[in-house]
């Protein structure tokens, strides 16, 4: 069970979010809960507990992003996937994604029925994993008829600043998409505004809400150890997938449990 953000907190925590793209919630998660999402990615990319549908990437043998197989999808038991999504079929991650905490937070921002965009982890092996690229996450890419605003992304393992954190160029979601297509932002845009940066290190167990617009990034991780975080982007149930070619998606509905309560114990806003 996290912990429950009160009134307070939550109005703070938005006040940040909507100025900059991103707030850091603080510690939600406590320790036990972790080491069960821990061990279960690592099962999931070892093979051990196996969902047929689930999506794969392994990283790059060199670290660059531009290098990561395509289409490939498991290519046997390893703990160097970067990417793993569809984790709302595993139970203990839909547990989590669906935990009383973040109800709240999520329908303080997302009116009606609840959806589910994509439940991934991104995952840096233990010798380093690759460079994200600043990006955004929405545009013609994600083929919706509107764009979601609302991620929870949950650092399973601590993100230090030498270590895979999380890094923002705070406001840039105010501007929409750098691109129509949305995705990678083009280095000629990024570049003057490097300096701008804020790089967000965290915890294990630590929160962060981010703004699908909001130009992020991660670098690799120097300190030997994996690095391993659980991201959720959440959306209006009405939301519609555009595609032509194939049938549309249909998005798996969350929170049909209950509207969750009020509570306390939100970490500082960062
Ligand atoms: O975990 C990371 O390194 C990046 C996460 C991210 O880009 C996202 O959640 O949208």
């Amino acid at each position: 069970m996290l912990a429950t953000p009160d009134d307070d907190a939550l109005a703070r925590a938005f006040a940040h979010y909507e100025e900059h793209g991103y707030v850091h919630l603080g510690r939600l998660v406590p320790d036990e809960d972790l080491e069960v999402l821990r061990a279960r990615i690592n099962q999931i990319m070892l093979g051990e507990v196996v969902y047929p549908g689930m999506f794969f990437q392994h990283d790059s043998p060199t670290g660059r992003y531009e290098d990561a197989p395509i289409g490939q999808g498991w290519q046997g038991p390893s703990l160097a996937y970067r990417k793993i999504e569809k984790l709302e079929l595993d139970p203990l991650f839909r547990k989590h994604m669906e935990d009383p905490a973040f109800e709240r937070i999520v329908r303080a921002r997302i009116a009606g029925d609840i959806a589910l965009y994509r439940a991934i982890v991104m995952n840096k092996h233990a010798s380093g994993g690759s460079d994200l690229p600043w990006h955004q996450d929405g545009g013609t890419f994600w083929g919706l008829d509107r764009d979601p605003e609302l991620q929870l992304w949950t650092a399973l393992d601590d993100a230090p600043l030498d270590g895979g954190c999380l890094e923002f160029v705070p406001g840039t979601h105010k501007r929409g998409l750098a691109t129509p297509l949305g995705g990678v932002i083009p280095r000629e845009m990024t570049d003057p505004e490097e300096s701008r940066k804020v790089l967000v290190p965290a915890r294990a167990g630590d929160v962060v809400l981010i703004h699908n617009y909001v130009w992020h990034r991660s670098g690799r991780t120097l300190t030997g150890a994996q690095r391993r975080a659980f991201s959720v982007c959440y959306m209006s149930a009405a939301t519609r997938c555009r595609r032509k070619k194939r049938a549309p998606r249909q998005f798996v509905r969350l929170f049909q449990g209950g509207a969750a309560v009020g509570g306390t114990g939100m970490g500082a806003v960062e």
